[in-house]
This record gives C-alpha cells, structure tokens and sequence, in this order.
C-alpha cells in the first residue's frame, strides 16, 4: 500500500528504479481458465513485446477471477495502444492500463474519509463568473446570512453530526416556490430514479413545500439505501476535492438558500439544488455506483485529466439526460433543481447528443446560463462501463479500490 505523504505520493521507487528503462504497467483479469496464461504469454510475444515483471494473484473483487500484474517494457511495439488493449481484451475479461513508471509525481489525495476534513476551508470564491447586479452578490443582507450558514461548514469533522439550520420565513418561502413548480413537472420531466425516491424523502426526511429538510436527516437516509453520506460544505470546491469525495461516497453539500429574487435558476448550488437535484439520484444503487466511479478516477491524477473528469460529472451528474423508452427524461442534478432549465432541456431549443465520454470530455460548457446542449446515457449502468473504460486512458501509475470496510482507498500497483 502506497503512504500518502503531505504534497505527493511516495511510490517507493528508489534511484535504481529511476533510471531503469521505462515501463507500462497493466492487470489483466481473467476467469480460471486453461491455458489462460499461455494464451496472454503468446499474445506478448506475437507483438513482440518484452515483459520485465509478471505474477498472478486472485482477485480481491471477483471470485473465481484472477489478475495478472504485468510489467511491459517500452519499445516502438507498443505505439498503438489502443490494438494491444483491443487484443488483450479478447483473452481477458477486463484490462486496466495503470500508466507507465514515469507518472511518479501523484498529487495528494484522500486515502480515508476523515481525510475529507482537510477541504473545509478550501473553497472557492464564486462570483467572477457572475454578473455584478446579481443578487447572491450584491445583497448585503442575503450574504450575512449566507455566511452566517457557511460557518457550520467551515469547522465540520468528519462524523460529527451536521448542525441543523432554522431557516426563516424568506427561505421557507422560496423554498416552497421551487419545490411546487419542480413537483409538478417531476411526473413528466424527472427520470424514473428520482421519482421513486422523492416520496421516501417526503416520508422519512421531512421533504415538503413548507419545510427545507435538514442535511444530517437526509444522509442518515441516504446512507442506509446506498451507503452515501452529506457533508456540509462552505461553498464551491474545486473540481479535484469535490470529485475525490465521491470517490468515498461522500457528497459536499451547500445548506444555504437561493436568492428569492431568482427561484427558477441560479448558476451556483444551494440547498434546493442538492436536496432536490442531487439526493434523490444518490438514492439509487446504479446511480451511486456511477457517482463514486468517477471520484476514484480523480484520486492522483493530473490536473489535466481533473478537467476531463468534470466535464464529464457536468453532462452526467449535473446536466444529464437519459433514455426511458421511447421517452427521454433528466436526472442531472441541475435540471432537477432549476424550474426554468428542466422545462426548456425537453424542448426542441437544445441540441441532444449520445452520451460518449470520449466526446462528451472535450465538449465547452457556459456555468451562468441554461446548456445549450446535452448528452444522453442510455442507462446509469451503462454509462458507468462507458466511463470506466474511458479512465483506463487517464494517465495514472497505480489503480484504486474503495475498501468500505476499512473506508479506505487502497492503492494497486505492482510492487
Ligand atoms: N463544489 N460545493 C461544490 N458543489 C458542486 O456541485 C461542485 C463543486 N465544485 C466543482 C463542481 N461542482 C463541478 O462543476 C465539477 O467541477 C466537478
Ligand atoms: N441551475 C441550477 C438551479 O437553478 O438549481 C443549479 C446548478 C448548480 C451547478
Ligand atoms: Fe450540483
């Protein structure tokens, strides 16, 4: 297992290892099979590749399933990658490219969930892309409160129990307006997902029109259907903190209210847009599983593949579409929480694209105002296997695995 350090993670090379020559590294995993290993040996030497290190060990995921761990040296056989991983993929079940030895210098990330406690005070200031004459900015009174409502972020520690907010009658107000409007297009707007959990909410979490539920009530509930928790959170982090807490099924969540000047749309997360766009999703199995997939993507990569990963989060999570028959329906998190977009994303305004994280990844996104276009997954399950193979292209010497037992992300390389 890999020691995480402040900065950077060790990878234990020492200077020898450095100036060996370079290697990519793969697992490759298979179901008991004869001959198995004679087929991938002969796979090696037909492409003329030179294997400096290989070993077997069972799978810790799959029973009756086993990994190589093979160390590939460098050479002028390997410049097509994509053929190699193609080959391979025809002997094995799954193949997992981890990078080669070069990418020793790893950004910090979480290895445990109280980890998380070191992102409290790093967010960020929203507000450049904002127009000045917007009211989250210009009204003193509206920020009092707001900061008033952050401070509960700011000093939070992991397991502690969230600190309810009373909200005021304004908040309550608004809050009501956007819960009836967005109730009323759920049937008709919201994928299937969101509409079986909103009723479980209303009955065990205090959902309704005239009460703002509470973010410790929620992530109990949320923790027994699929082991997600909440965390309070000040305001926006960066792409790299938040993604990395979904990676421990945690979610950062605002617990401030939206201006009430502008109910049906606000270009940042409040309360509205966690509890109503985001929640209900973490609620489902598939959903969930989604979700922590793309944060143990992040963990370690670099800052490059950080903005690659969320955009992807931003056409799936927050502004996704999906397939339900012959139907197509929202389960972005950001069309579910804005009266105004969840109306417009199912109108003929907007342009509708496949979901295909190769695509999706280098498409440009406004943050202040409705998409001009989305992507649709054809399921929550497959647009995971989508993205999985995907991430195998991230550039990333080790692989991860969440360990919920222990709460802990646990490093594979093949030391
Ligand atoms: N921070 N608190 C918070 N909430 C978000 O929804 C959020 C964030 N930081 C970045 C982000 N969303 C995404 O747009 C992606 O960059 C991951
Ligand atoms: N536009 C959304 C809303 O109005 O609820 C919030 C999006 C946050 C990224
Ligand atoms: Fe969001």
């Amino acid at each position: 297992m890999v020691e995480a350090k402040d900065s950077k993670v060790s990878t234990g090379s020492s200077y020898l290892e450095l100036n060996r020559p370079k290697r990519v590294s793969m697992i490759l995993s298979c179901k008991e099979k004869v001959g198995i290993l004679a087929d991938v040996l002969g796979f090696f030497s037909k492409e003329g590749l030179t294997l400096a290190h290989i070993e077997s060990r069972p799978s810790a995921l799959e029973k009756d399933q086993f990994d190589f761990f093979v160390d590939v040296m460098q050479s002028a056989n390997m410049e097509n990658m994509d053929s190699i991983r193609a080959g391979l993929e025809n002997i094995c079940d799954t193949v997992t490219i981890i990078g080669n030895q070069e990418a020793a210098d790893t950004p910090w990330f979480p290895q445990k969930i109280s980890d998380l406690d070191r992102f409290a005070t790093h967010t960020l200031e929203f507000g450049k892309e904002l127009k000045a004459d917007h009211p989250g900015f210009s009204d003193m009174e509206y920020r009092k409160r707001r900061c008033a409502i952050t401070e509960n972020a700011t000093s939070y520690k992991h397991g502690e129990k969230i600190p309810r907010v009373e909200y005021t009658d304004v908040e309550i107000e608004t809050w009501g307006k956007v819960y009836k409007r967005l109730t009323d297009l759920y049937p008709t707007h919201a994928c299937k997902e969101h509409v079986k959990a909103l009723p479980l909410l209303e009955q065990y979490c205090g959902y309704g029109e005239n009460n703002i539920p509470q973010l410790q009530d929620i992530s109990d509930f949320l923790h027994s259907q699929t082991g997600f928790r909440l965390r309070p959170v000040a305001g926006l982090l960066s792409s790299r903190d938040f993604l990395n807490g979904l990676a421990f099924r945690v979610f950062h969540s605002t617990q401030y209210v939206r201006h009430h000047s502008q109910p049906f749309y606000t270009p940042e997360p409040d309360v509205a847009h966690e509890l109503l766009g985001h929640v209900p999703l973490f609620a489902d199995p598939d959903f969930a599983a989604f979700s922590q997939e793309i944060g143990l993507m992040s963990l370690g990569v670099s800052d490059a593949d950080i903005e690659t990963l969320a955009t992807c989060y931003w056409f799936t999570i927050e502004f996704g579409l999906c397939r339900e028959g012959d139907e197509i329906r929202a389960y972005g998190a950001g069309l579910l929480s804005s009266f105004g977009e969840l109306e417009y994303c199912l109108t003929d305004k907007p342009k509708l694209l496949d979901f295909d994280p190769k695509t999706t990844s280098l498409t440009k996104y406004p943050v202040t105002e409705f998409q001009p276009t989305y992507f649709v997954a054809e399921s929550f399950e497959d647009a995971k296997k989508k993205l999985k193979e995907f991430g195998n292209s991230l550039s990333r010497s080790f692989a991860v695995r969440y360990n919920p037992y222990t709460e802990c992300v646990e490093v594979i390389n093949s030391q």
